[in-house]
């Protein structure tokens, strides 16, 4: 997806969001990956006082007023789709916000839902920024896990955007079997603490990726938005990643844009029956540290 405004309403995003679907269905594709938050801007570079402005950026619902359309075209058409959006909801009295996304399938029923867990960045306002990275102040942690399910001939999963940088999302999904990983992401051209180039941002983006698809045996669908939304630009570079690795497509534009691939599943086997099988290899009584402890410590033997 190309660069969505602070003034650019839901409709304006949805109308665009059903021409690149009715591309997709007329090059016969059967899922459609959409990007991180895709129905907004990327407003957790806004630092926001009240709590009602704030929450006008989430969805109460899903579908709703604004969506419905394209649900009811995807239906229509018989396709697939991805959605990331920010998600209000209440749990047991408690109001709660989510970086959500949802994989609905092509009967237009929900297949899963999934809720970001490593929100990255900040809760503070960093005055002295040129822009905020605030996820850490609206969204709470995600309470789901990482699913998989059954759906598009496969085992499917989701991640989104800073989770696809933590080895961890990859091998919770690697271990239910997953072959195809769909995530959408917002990573800004710039690092809020420290500078960084572009190309090592990108860089960084696909490595790690590439390395997890691999490392799990899974196809991975990564979906970006690009462009500058108000003058902050974002690296887009969406692409997909076959199990070995390998990309198969990748987007050349910083527009809205239709990259395709066909997965082949036998893929996910040759890996996963060999060098990452996980059954004949893993040694479990050696990684409990992964899960007792966060933060490194220095441990030396000497
Ligand atoms: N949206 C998102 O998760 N973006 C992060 C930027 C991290 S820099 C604070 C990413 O991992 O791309």
């Amino acid at each position: 997806m190309g660069a969505i405004h602070r003034a650019d309403s839901r409709e304006s995003v949805v109308a665009r969001l059903l021409e690149l679907l009715r591309e997709a269905h007329s090059n016969g594709v059967e899922l459609v990956v959409f990007p991180e938050l895709t129905l907004t801007t990327f407003f957790p570079r806004w630092w926001i006082e009240d709590q009602d402005e704030i929450d006008t950026w989430f969805e109460t619902e899903m579908p709703g007023p604004a969506t419905r359309p394209l649900f009811e075209e995807a239906k229509k058409l018989g396709i697939g789709f991805h959605l990331g959006y920010a998600e209000l909801t209440v749990e047991n009295g408690a109001t709660r916000h989510y970086n959500t996304a949802i994989i609905v399938g092509k009967d237009g029923n929900l297949i899963g839902k999934y809720r970001k867990v490593h929100l990255p960045g900040h809760a503070e306002h960093r005055a002295d920024k040129p822009f905020q990275h605030l996820e850490k102040r609206y969204f709470d942690i995600g309470n789901l896990g990482w699913p998989v399910w059954k759906g598009f001939n496969g085992v499917v999963g989701m991640c989104i955007c800073n989770d696809r940088r933590w080895p961890e999302t990859w091998r919770v999904m690697g271990l239910k079997g997953v072959e195809l990983v769909v995530l959408g992401y917002n990573t800004p051209d710039s690092n809020v603490y420290h500078y960084e180039p572009v190309h090592l941002r990108q860089f960084h983006n696909h490595l790690v990726m590439q390395s997890s698809a691999y490392q799990n045996g899974t196809w991975v669908v990564a979906s970006a938005k690009a462009g500058r939304e108000d003058g902050f630009g974002l690296i887009g570079g969406s692409c997909i990643i076959a199990p070995t690795g390998e990309m198969v497509a990748k987007a050349n534009s910083e527009d809205d844009e239709l990259i395709t691939a066909t997965v082949d599943y036998a893929l996910c086997e040759y890996i996963k029956e060999h060098q990452f099988n996980f059954a004949a290899h893993r040694q479990i009584d050696q990684y409990g540290l992964i899960t007792s402890r966060t933060g490194a410590v220095v441990e030396t033997e000497n």
